[in-house]
């Protein structure tokens, strides 16, 4: 991949990022991420298949609930279209310099909003033009782009659960014009996160209808997604809450049931973020876990959050603990497919250089990378298989064996129970913990 250039160079004096190896101490190289390099039989970036986030990364300016911007983009014009198209560059010669493959964006992230719907529309089409053009001379390709159906104030009160059904079908006109552009630029997924798709009291909110309504809206989309030649997976992106109180995709195991309550499971999967697993009070692992095992991984937001406390932080991820921890899940699930890991990260508001935005990729790929290669030995070696495949034995052979099978009745498992000679067996976690450390540390 060339890095791309528009009417001009924005990142100047930051050329292609080049992978310089373990010893390396420039910050602007890659230590680990080594994208054509072998690991298990295919190349890291196949295996990492990276996306940069247009809003984090081209949008978000440091503005806190405390305090107003401290980051000045290179590209910014007081011209809204103007400004688009200039960050439209922008984006591409940095991610094409960073050499990430993909990239995702929310609708108005890439394009002026508008109320007036019409214009809105036509601006989205006319930039989905322009990206287009940047991807095909760039050779980026978009992982999953969403409608940002969240942030207008029209949406207060949710978007496809809003109790006004004016809301609702004002939320659509975003999420038709993104599935129409996602169709257009290629797109290899389509994301719903429902940021307030939840309430905050149950005193003026009737939840069972909101879900319902929920349910009629997905299905919607699916079936205008599949009419219009979208073939990739659509994706839902647990969160428990932030902006709601209580949101309706809480975890990975909710937003299964749900999409299996309501059929939803052939063409949805989840897209898992790492710092909405821990603010829902599980592991990163865990919530990938619960989706490998009902065949529903589809995509993760990589990121992280901070162990102190556990809000929404969206850090880049250098917590090589949990990459490598990640990548055995994700290898296990044979990849990620249409998926990717998508940077749903943000420098800090105080790391206010250019170089920055740069360094901050950069350190999560190189943590993924390293982990990608560690756990690609975690299951080279089979220690740890082998140990959670003996703790199950007693369900290979035997009574056990008939167990799992379903072909005992309570009273037969009874029986087996009154002769039964139970045996102290430790859960070794300590060992295992140790023998983790020993992949990491060597
Ligand atoms: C916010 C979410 C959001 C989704 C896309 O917390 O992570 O950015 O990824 O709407
Ligand atoms: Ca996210
Ligand atoms: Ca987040």
């Amino acid at each position: 991949m060339q890095y791309f250039v528009g009417e001009q160079e924005y990142f100047k004096g930051i050329g292609k990022i080049p992978f310089e190896g373990k010893g390396s101490r420039n910050p602007l190289a890659y230590k680990y991420y080594d994208a054509k390099r072998l690991i298990g039989g295919k190349t890291m970036e196949e295996h990492l298949r990276f996306a940069v986030a247009y809003w984090h990364s081209f949008c978000a300016d440091g503005t806190d609930p405390f305090g107003s911007s401290t980051i000045t983009f290179p590209f910014a014009k007081s011209d809204r279209w103007e400004h688009a198209v200039a960050k439209a560059d922008a984006a591409f010669e940095f991610i094409t310099k960073l050499g990430a493959p993909f990239y995702c964006f929310h609708d108005i992230d890439a394009s002026p909003d508008h109320d007036d719907a019409a214009r809105y529309e036509k601006d989205y089409h006319r930039m989905a033009d322009e990206l287009l053009r940047r991807q095909q001379e760039s050779g980026v390709r978009l992982l999953w782009n969403t409608a940002n159906v969240f942030t207008h104030p029209r949406y207060m009160n949710g978007a496809a659960t809003n109790p006004d059904f004016n809301v609702v079908s004002r939320a659509a006109v975003q999420i038709k014009a993104s599935l129409d552009v996602n169709v257009k630029l290629g797109g290899a997924n389509y994301v719903f996160w429902g940021g307030r798709e939840g309430y905050m009291s149950l005193l003026n909110t009737d939840m069972k209808r909101e879900q319902e309504h929920l349910a009629r809206f997905l299905m919607m989309a699916r079936d205008y997604g599949r009419s219009i030649g979208f073939t990739g997976t659509f994706l839902i992106e647990p969160k428990p809450m932030e902006p709601t109180k209580h949101q309706y995709d809480y975890d990975a195991a909710t937003t299964i049931a749900f999409l299996e309550h309501w059929g939803l499971e052939k063409d949805f999967k989840c897209n898992i973020e790492a710092n909405h697993a821990t603010l829902a009070g599980h592991s990163f692992t865990h919530d990938l876990q619960v989706c490998a095992d009902r065949g529903l991984l589809g995509s993760v937001d990589a990121n992280q959050g901070d162990i102190f406390n556990g809000w929404d932080t969206d850090e880049f991820p250098t917590n090589v603990y949990d990459t490598a921890q990640a990548m055995v899940v994700i290898l296990k699930n044979g990849g990620l497919g249409n998926g990717g890991l998508n940077f749903d990260a943000k420098r800090r508001r105080n790391s206010t250089d250019d170089e920055d935005l740069f360094i901050a990729h950069i350190g999560g790929m190189d943590s993924f990378a390293l982990g990608l290669e560690i756990a690609q030995s975690i299951i080279d070696d089979g220690i740890f298989d082998d140990f959670v495949k003996a703790r199950y034995s007693s369900f290979d052979s035997g009574e056990g064996k008939r167990f799992a099978e379903g072909k005992m009745s309570l009273s037969e498992l009874a029986d087996h129970g009154r002769g039964a000679t139970i045996e102290k067996r430790s859960g070794k976690q300590e060992y295992l913990n140790n023998l983790l450390n020993s992949y990491l540390f060597g």
